[in-house]
């Protein structure tokens, strides 16, 4: 992110979790209760574990933000821990496989506790509050972002077309975050079967975010482009293990006839696409269509049937760690990855329009729209 810059602090178990987001312009009207939404929406799924049942995700607003309007100066974000007991707890030496936990350890030169404290995707919360501001920013333009489950272990949901308000309608009464009901039912069966086998399941799911002007990132220079920043946040998600715009991997499999979107104009629509293969990105830019983009997360490394490691301390084989953990996060990761896509859409533009205010932003807005006409 270049606009906009987010930094976020705290250990898991540790008294808080904080973060600053700065960037963002004055006179955004700023919605708690949307917030917190957001923070109760990346606690559900079936297959979290035991701390959801513990924490109400809630933050308090530090600073930039007077009279429920953001102000142009950082934005404080503060939540309050119920399991803080971080003081209390033992330190580690097997190293989880798949964790940070050894790479962590030595490049630190410190135990595994303060590694995991850190490293544990309890820090997404703080991720998820921002990304909430982002998307009230991006609303306020018309453009809105979701995201939805499509698959948990060989739990997938079909190759149907929906809309992107049938997405978003469908997805928001499934308790995996997912379009299609009858999917959902065999996803919960699949976290079942990993939970009696003491295992864990990752899965994919997929952002949408519909309503985004042509020309947002920038074909000029590679740190600029839009597709780029987004996988790059997406990748930064504990347990994402791929990224892939459109039909992504997929294109590497057909003819270059068959894999672009042909491009149409009209009064009413101006420029459009009838297909949406590219995932509404071309040379690092949004083409006018649905931006569409999809995670695979590998299952939760931390097991009830832990793997082989070694003891950091004697150096010889035993089993790894196991501290309490969830059996499968791809609906959390979800939300998470809706956040983090909207704050890098919405820090692409800013970068584009950008202005102080929300009304410097606003005629920026228009007179491009006029422009491009
Ligand atoms: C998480 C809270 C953590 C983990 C989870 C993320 O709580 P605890 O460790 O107390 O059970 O459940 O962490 C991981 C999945 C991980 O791999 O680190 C949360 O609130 O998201």
């Amino acid at each position: 992110m270049r606009r906009l810059n987010l930094i976020t602090c705290g250990e898991s178990h540790g008294k808080y979790l904080a973060a600053i987001l700065e960037g963002m312009p004055a006179g955004l009207p700023v919605d708690l209760a949307r917030i917190h939404h957001e923070l109760w929406r990346r606690q559900q799924g079936y297959g979290r574990g035991g701390r959801q049942k513990i924490e109400k995700d809630e933050v308090e607003i530090l600073g930039g933000v007077v009279g429920g309007k953001t102000t142009g100066a950082p934005v404080g974000f503060l939540l309050t821990n119920r399991d803080f007991k971080i003081d209390k707890m033992p330190e580690l030496f097997r190293p989880r496989p798949g964790h940070a936990d050894l790479a962590g350890a030595l490049k630190y030169s410190q135990g595994i506790r303060a590694v995991l404290e850190r490293s544990s995707a309890r820090e997404t919360a703080m991720r998820v509050a921002a990304g909430a501001l982002a998307k009230l920013l991006l609303k306020e333009f018309g453009i809105e972002v979701l995201s939805h489950v499509i698959g948990i272990g060989t739990a997938r949901v079909p190759e149907e077309t929906l809309s992107f308000d049938q997405i978003k309608k469908r997805a928001a009464a499934s308790e995996m975050n997912c379009a299609f009901p009858e999917t959902e039912k065999e996803m919960v069966r699949v976290v079942s079967e990993a939970m009696e086998k003491r295992d864990s399941v990752g899965g994919q799911f997929e952002v949408r975010v519909s309503g985004a002007p042509i020309g947002l990132g920038s074909y000029v220079h590679w740190a600029r482009k839009l597709d780029g920043q987004i996988a790059q946040g997406l990748m930064s998600l504990q347990s994402v293990k791929a990224v892939e715009f459109g039909l992504g991997t997929h294109l590497g499999t057909i003819f270059g006839s068959e894999a672009q979107d042909e491009i149409f104009y009209s009064k009413e629509k101006g420029y459009y696409r009838k297909t949406g293969r590219a995932g509404g990105i071309e040379g690092g830019m949004t083409n006018g269509s649905e931006l569409a983009v999809r995670a695979t997360m590998k299952p939760i490394s931390t097991l009830r049937q832990p793997l082989t490691s070694v003891n950091m301390k004697t150096k010889k084989p035993e089993k790894a760690e196991y501290e309490r953990s969830d059996i499968c996060v791809v609906p959390a990761g979800s939300v998470i990855g809706e956040a983090i896509v909207a704050l890098e859409v919405a820090d692409a533009f800013l970068e584009k329009f950008g202005g102080d205010s929300l009304g410097e932003i606003e005629r920026n807005y228009k007179g491009y729209l006029q422009e491009i006409e």
